[in-house]
């Protein structure tokens, strides 16, 4: 399956042939990183990986010949609308705009399911994982990492009672990092301890098998805890406790990432705090990898301070070296994943990496000081709570509420989460293994009882799934009524000439409107809730609001379903205009010494607009070599003729911008009549601006173009090199 970059991805042809679909590859895969100094574009990198085939670059990149350079490590986004069909449109996009990870978030609790489900049941802010699922997003991001050049690492969670099922789903399905930590288990989800680290143990081995990279899930105590700054002591000991017994059941340390959060946000002291506990991480456990996240625990609705946080926590990971960023966006505090959030998060990772390429070739982190202090301090309290934990024991230590205790350990707060030895989930449920149990795959853990002569338990039946992958069984959705199928007989019915708005779903209608009321927040948001009735938007629901001043007013952000369609047919498309590259217009500018005259014409005093076209301040035609000559306001037709003829000018610049009777194409059709009476047409460009101007009307007018609202300097100049040059 190709994809081409100006077609949609075809559902039907990801579902088409699915049960019969193989991945091609199992296991993680990390960037592959350029050598330092490799030039790109104008500029020589130092922490980056090997450019995209496909990409969509930052936006200021129009500026640097268009390079989109990928820093050196993964970028992760978190997709999961409820719906994969929508969800891998998202991820592509996600794609060319830099994420090689993209994580799948289960429903809520699916930790708590205890077997394979199958069919595909809608969720809410995330997706129950089945076997179609995982294989339809896998072929899709198999095509997808085609198109952009690069390998995509496809996530999601092993956890839970069915942990052990899920990890061989995951290993037969080309699934390649996933979640795993016993400890989540059991503080979170309250499944039983015994039972959690008898699962884990089982699933660590088959993940192992596979090659899956294991994030941990320590980041929860940061994310759970009253003051999250004060359980960094504990966070040392979750990761220490998951990666020693990940690697008794089996797992390489190259395989095994920690999942760290810097755990607080601005307005308190941010990196004073997050960073030592990020150098305590990397000093105690410098054999494994290390994946970021940015921190959620603070976020609000804000799309600006959950950026900054954002940027903030990358700084830490480049002065840290961490090996995954992961991307979270304010969506979770707005109840809807938004496509372009994952986005914009991928960019704002993408974006700060980049910008702090080389950082620590500058700067040392100084140990000497305050920060060498409170790194120590933090592995003290970090071992003395593992020594109580050993001298309690572990199970122990649960039941007596010792972790997520607000306490900055050896303080306690006594809040901590407290589950019992026989309690919870599943509890009772661990049997011992029968003398002739026989192991269902190949990668088992423990005594699998093999019979003399064999090498692993699966020979016994001639090969399991893992080793033998036609021995899958496929089974489609078995819901009649939720099921893909559906669902997307439902998405096309509209057909292709109906467009909709969308944030999440297809075509599901969803507008987003940002607005400012000059009101006290409550009256803000009613007025907002108002308008929303008065637009005639479906279900509106204020999404963030943010007091500018507690009596002059209020932002507020808000979201509704539009209800109608726009059909294509109604449509006026912009005519599509190839813009020159700033390099060639200045080569062909200088080379040609083009001159240019200037004026506002026909009483108009308005000089912003033309100023602005003109001067290198504004990236006006200045900048690109050309010789202006501005003639000043309501300058006279015949003047600026003359001037034209005296300067040697090819180009003669005219704008109007309050222009009433139709002010605008009179002096325009007049200046045009002019220039052929005096016979100085001929080789000369006429152009006219305005607010009011449009290109089609300038031209009817006798100009050869005309410019309006928007138009930026580069436009034109672009225009006379393309004219001069006879490439128009
Ligand atoms: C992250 N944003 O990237 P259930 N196991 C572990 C987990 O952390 C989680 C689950 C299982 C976050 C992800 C929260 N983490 C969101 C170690 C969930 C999921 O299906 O909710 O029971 O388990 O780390």
């Amino acid at each position: 399956m190709r994809l081409q970059p100006n077609e949609k991805l075809s559902l039907r042809e990801i579902l088409r042939d699915l049960d019969k679909y193989r991945p091609r590859r199992c296991g993680w895969t990390w960037r592959k990183p350029l050598e330092p100094g490799r030039r790109l574009g104008p500029f020589e990198f130092r922490e980056c990986s090997e450019p995209l085939a496909a990409s969509v670059p930052l936006p200021a990149a129009k500026y640097f010949d268009n390079i989109d350079p990928q820093p050196d490590c993964v970028i992760t986004t978190e997709i999961a609308s409820g719906r994969f069909e929508d969800d891998i449109r998202r991820m592509r996009m996600a794609a060319w705009h830099g994420a090689d990870h993209i994580m799948v978030i289960r429903t809520a609790g699916q930790s708590h399911f205890d077997g394979l489900i199958e069919g595909t049941p809608e969720g809410v802010g995330g997706v129950p994982i089945t076997r179609k699922q995982i294989r339809a997003t896998r072929k899709a991001l198999d095509a997808i990492e085609d198109e952009v050049g690069r390998p995509i690492n496809f996530h999601s969670y092993v956890s839970g009672l069915a942990g052990p099922e899920i990890a061989v789903l995951f290993v037969e399905e080309g699934v390649n990092g996933a979640h795993q930590d016993a400890q989540y288990n059991v503080l979170y989800r309250n499944i039983n301890m015994v039972r959690s680290y008898v699962d884990a143990a089982e699933a660590k081995r088959i993940m192992a098998h596979g090659g899956i990279l294991q994030i941990d899930g320590a980041h929860n105590a940061n994310a759970t805890a009253r003051q999250a700054w004060k359980v960094m002591p504990e966070l040392l000991v979750q990761h220490a406790i998951n990666c020693a017994f990940s690697r008794l059941a089996g797992m390489p340390p190259e395989s095994i990432a920690l999942s760290t959060v810097p755990p607080t946000a601005p307005p308190a002291p941010k990196l004073f705090l997050d960073l030592p506990y990020a150098v305590a991480l990397r000093d105690l456990f410098p054999r494994y990898k290390m994946r970021a996240q940015m921190n959620t625990r603070y976020m609000e609705s804000d799309l600006d301070e959950a950026t900054v946080t954002h940027v903030l926590d990358t700084l830490v990971s480049r002065l840290t070296s961490a090996d995954i960023q992961s991307t979270i966006t304010p969506d979770e505090g707005r109840n809807v994943p938004w496509h372009y959030n994952n986005v914009r998060a991928v960019n704002a990772a993408k974006q700060t990496l980049v910008g702090l390429d080389g950082l620590r070739t500058f700067v040392k982190l100084d140990r000497g000081g305050p920060l060498g202090r409170i790194v120590r301090e933090l592995k003290e309290r970090a071992v003395l709570f593992l020594e109580e934990i050993r001298d309690r024991g572990y199970f122990r230590a649960i039941e007596d509420g010792h972790f997520v205790d607000s306490g900055f350990y050896p303080e306690r707060a006594g809040d901590g989460i407290s589950r019992p030895l026989d309690g919870g989930v599943g509890a009772g449920t661990v049997v011992a293994r029968a003398a002739d149990y026989v192991a269902p795959v190949c990668a088992h853990f423990g005594d699998n009882h093999l019979p003399e002569g064999l090498e692993k338990p699966c020979d016994c039946i001639g090969g399991c799934t893992l080793c033998d992958p036609s021995k899958i069984v496929y089974i489609d959705e078995l819901d009649p009524e939720d099921n893909v199928e559906v669902r997307l007989a439902r998405a096309e019915a509209h057909g292709p000439e109906e467009i909709r708005p969308e944030v999440e779903w297809a075509g599901d209608g969803v507008v987003v409107l940002n607005l400012m009321f000059p009101e006290e927040e409550r009256v803000a948001k009613a007025a907002a809730m108002k308008l929303a009735e008065k637009m005639g938007l479906l279900d509106p629901l204020v999404i963030h609001t943010r007091v500018m001043h507690p009596a002059e007013g209020t932002y507020v952000e808000l979201k509704g379903i539009f209800p109608g369609a726009i059909r294509r047919d109604e449509l006026v498309l912009e005519k599509e205009i190839e813009r020159l590259k700033d390099s060639e217009i200045e080569e062909f500018v200088r080379t040609h010494q083009v001159k240019a005259v200037a004026a506002t014409v026909g009483n108009d005093e308005h000089s912003v607009g033309l100023r602005e076209i003109i001067d290198i301040k504004h990236g006006g035609l200045e900048k690109f070599g050309f010789k202006c000559t501005y003639l000043g306001t309501s300058v006279p037709l015949e003047k600026v003729l003359d001037a034209a003829v005296e300067t040697g000018a090819q180009v003669i610049l005219i704008s109007t911008i309050i222009t009433h009777n139709d002010i605008h194409r009179i002096c325009m059709r007049k200046l045009h009549n002019l220039a052929v009476e005096k016979g100085i047409r001929e080789g000369r460009l006429l152009i006219a601006g305005g607010t009011q101007v449009t290109d089609e009307m300038a031209r009817e007018c006798g100009m050869d173009a005309g410019f309006g609202r928007g138009t930026k300097g580069h436009d034109v100049a672009s225009f006379i090199v393309k004219s001069l040059s006879g490439r128009a």
